[in-house]
C-alpha cells in the first residue's frame, strides 16, 4: 500500500479541556477552544506492509520508547478495526519542537497519525469523523485537524461521533500571535490524562471548573466572532488560571508550574499596566504562553526572552489544518 506523509500543527487551548466524561472513548466533560499554531509541527510518514509482524515506530530519528510505541499501536488498532485491514505499519514521526513538555506534541502527533493512516488505507472519512478519530489518540488532537481557530464540542453521544472539532475562523481571518517561553524542555512530571482524572475524582473545585468552562466557551465564541481581543484575552487567562486552580486543589495537588512560570504571570500583568495587551496561559507543563496581537508581538517576545529561566522562545501564528505533503 502507498506511503503517505502528512503535517499537522499543535494547538493552544484558550478555553481549556481538563476532565473527561468517558475515559475509554476519550470524551471531554466540556467543550474547548484553541488556536492552531504554526510552526509547531509534527510530520508523520506511514506505510502499511503485509510483511511486518508488528508496528515499527520511529520518533525523532530513534526507535520509539515502548510506552509511546504501544500508544501508537493501540491507536492504529482502532484504525485497522474501522478499515478491516490486519496489516501492520511503519511509522516515522518527527516533532519540530520539544516532545511531551506541555507543548501539545500529542495533539499534532495523533492528528498527523489519524490523517496519514486513514489516507494510506484509502478510507473515505470526512474532517469531522477524522477529528473524532484523532480524539481517540489524544483528546486535544481532535483540535489539530481543522486549522485556524477551532472549537471542540463535548458532544453527548456515548460513541463519541458528535465529539469533534470544527473551525470558527480561518488561519488568515485574525492575526493573533502566541509567544511561548521554554522554561523546562524536559518531559512533563505528570501526564495530562492522569492529572485530569485525579482532578475530576479528588478536587473540590472540579464541578465549579466545569461550570465555568461552559460560560467561558460561550463568551470566547462571541469574542472570536466580534474579533474582540480584550474579551478573548481575559477569558484565556481566566480559563488557564481556573484550570490550574482546580488541579492544585486535587489530592495530592498537581502543580505544573515552576518559578519561571509564576514570574511570567507577573510579567504579563506588568506588560498590561504598561499598555501592552498580553495574556498568560499555560498547559500541563511549566512553559508560559503569551497571547497577543501582531503589533505587540515584538514587545512581548523581548520581555519574555529576558525573563531569567527562559531558555528559548518560540513565536507562533495561526496555521492550517492537517495536510498531506
Ligand atoms: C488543553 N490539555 O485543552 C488541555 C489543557 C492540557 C491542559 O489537552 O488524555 O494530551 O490524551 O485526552 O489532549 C492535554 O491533554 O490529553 C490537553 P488526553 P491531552 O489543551
Amino acid at each position: 500500500m502507498k506511503n503517505v506523509r502528512v503535517r499537522a500543527l499543535a494547538n493552544l487551548a484558550l478555553v481549556k479541556y481538563f476532565g473527561k466524561r468517558d475515559l475509554q472513548m476519550n470524551l471531554p466533560a466540556a467543550g474547548s477552544l484553541s488556536l492552531t499554531l504554526e510552526p509547531l509541527s509534527t510530520t508523520t510518514e506511514i506505510a502499511f506492509r503485509p510483511e511486518l509482524e508488528r508496528d515499527m515506530v520511529l520518533l525523532d530519528g530513534k526507535k520509539a520508547a515502548d510506552k509511546f510505541a504501544s500508544r501508537v499501536s493501540g491507536f492504529l488498532d482502532i484504525v485497522r478495526d474501522m478499515s478491516g485491514t490486519s496489516e501492520y505499519a511503519s511509522v516515522v514521526t518527527e516533532n519540530a519542537f520539544p516532545t511531551a513538555a506541555g507543548l501539545a506534541s500529542s495533539a499534532s502527533g495523533f492528528a498527523a497519525l489519524a490523517y496519514a493512516a486513514t489516507k494510506a488505507l484509502g478510507m473515505t472519512i470526512d474532517k469531522e469523523q477524522l477529528s473524532a478519530l484523532a480524539r481517540r489518540g489524544s483528546g486535544s488532537a481532535a483540535r489539530s485537524i481543522p486549522g485556524g481557530i477551532v472549537v471542540w464540542n463535548a458532544g453527548e453521544k456515548s460513541d463519541g461521533s458528535d465529539s469533534f472539532a470544527y473551525p470558527v475562523a480561518g488561519p488568515d481571518d485574525w492575526d493573533l500571535r502566541v509567544v511561548i517561553g521554554v522554561a523546562d524542555p524536559g518531559p512533563k512530571a505528570v501526564g495530562s490524562t492522569e492529572a485530569m482524572e485525579l482532578t475530576r475524582t479528588t478536587s473540590p473545585y472540579y464541578r465549579e471548573w466545569l461550570d465555568s468552562v461552559h460560560i467561558d466557551l460561550m463568551n470566547a465564541l462571541r469574542a472570536v466572532e466580534q474579533r474582540n481581543f480584550t474579551d478573548l484575552g481575559e477569558i484565556t487567562e481566566r480559563s488557564a488560571l481556573s484550570m490550574h486552580a482546580a488541579a492544585l486543589a486535587g489530592r495530592p495537588g498537581i502543580l505544573f508550574w515552576n518559578g519561571t512560570t509564576v514570574e511570567a504571570i507577573h510579567l504579563v500583568r506588568r506588560l498590561r499596566q504598561q499598555g501592552t495587551e498580553a495574556y498568560f496561559t499555560c498547559d500541563a507543563g511549566p512553559q508560559p504562553k503569551i497571547v497577543c496581537t501582531k503589533s505587540d508581538e515584538d514587545t512581548v517576545a523581548s520581555a519574555l526572552e529576558s525573563l531569567p529561566g527562559i531558555t528559548r522562545i518560540i513565536r507562533c501564528h495561526l496555521g492550517a489544518g492537517v495536510t498531506e505533503i
